[in-house]
């Protein structure tokens, strides 16, 4: 059954209780993983400070600030992985950026130090820290990342983090095909919305969430453990067929038309 024991993994993007790379971390835990965790540092260390109490009950046995938009902290992430475990199994990619005025309003007003900013953090961050991630899979590994329907469909206010989105999806298959032969599976989550750091900040996150309740073929909408379960299962070998993909946990939301 669904079994990680042995296996080393490094979640990325866990900002609070409510993050979904929380909900991951804890289900991977459960599963008998070996927890790495890196957070996005602040100029106070509160973060540090927050993220390293909740994490505490998962006796994370790396714990690292990684802002991705910094090649030196992306590096000495990696190098903490090879010298202290030798070898990586999991990473999950759980982050995204979009400057929050990119993300109301007209998108054909979106700048291009908005767009570079969007991209570079939500969609470049995935491929380089496969790039890193690479070398350390020797045993194979599995890479999962988090999506968004807005990267296939207009939703609205979504704008610039739609079109990171679907760069983030088509990253998935390239690196699927290119890391396919060192059986690294690469997959893509595309949860429905919940209540996150990030998504609280949006403007009308709660109708889009009443609206989900009302229409998607389970009447409700997902939790953070829900994914989680889905992250762990992808991570797993019970998932060793499955490469390339995006699965849906949405309470099946995408499949409906009207
Ligand atoms: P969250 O705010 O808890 O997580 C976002 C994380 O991104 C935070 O931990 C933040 O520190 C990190 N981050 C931002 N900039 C960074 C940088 N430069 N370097 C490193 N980390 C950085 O919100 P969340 O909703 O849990 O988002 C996690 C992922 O799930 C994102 O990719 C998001 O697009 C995706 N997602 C969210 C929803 C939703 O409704 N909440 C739905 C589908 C997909
Ligand atoms: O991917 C996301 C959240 C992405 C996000 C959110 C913020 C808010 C605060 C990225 N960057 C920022 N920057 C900030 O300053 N989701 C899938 C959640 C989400 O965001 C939306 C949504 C949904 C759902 C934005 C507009 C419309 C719907």
């Amino acid at each position: 059954m669904l079994n990680l024991t042995g296996k080393n993994a490094l979640v990325t993007g866990i900002a609070n209780n409510r993050s979904i790379a929380w909900g991951i971390a804890q289900q991977l835990h459960k599963a008998g993983a070996n927890l790495g965790i890196t957070y996005l540092p602040d100029d106070k260390g509160r973060f540090e400070k927050k993220v390293k109490e909740l994490v505490e009950p998962l006796e994370p046995s790396i714990f690292l600030p990684c802002n991705v938009q910094d090649d030196a902290q992306i590096e000495e992430t990696f190098k903490a992985i090879a010298s202290n475990w030798g070898k990586l199994d999991i990473l999950i990619h759980c982050l995204a950026f979009a400057s929050k005025d990119d993300l109301t309003g007209d998108f054909s007003k979106t700048s291009r130090a908005g767009f570079t900013q969007a991209m570079e953090i939500s969609t470049y961050s995935l491929t380089q820290l496969a790039g890193a991630a690479k070398p350390l899979m020797t045993e194979g590994g599995s890479i999962v990342t988090l999506t968004y329907l807005g990267g296939v469909k207009v939703i609205p206010n979504y704008n610039v983090m739609g079109i990171a989105k679907a760069g983030l999806e088509m990253s998935v298959r390239y690196l699927a095909s290119e890391l396919g032969p060192n059986n690294i599976r690469v997959n893509a989550i595309s949860a429905g919305p919940i209540r996150t750091l990030a998504s609280s900040a949006v403007g009308g996150i709660l109708d889009m969430i009443h609206h989900v309740e009302e229409v998607a073929p389970l009447r409700r909408t997902v939790t953070q453990l829900e994914v989680g379960n889905a992250a762990a299962f992808l991570c797993s070998d019970l998932a060793s067929g499955i490469t390339g993909q995006v699965l849906y946990v949405d309470a099946g939301y995408e499949i409906m038309g009207m």
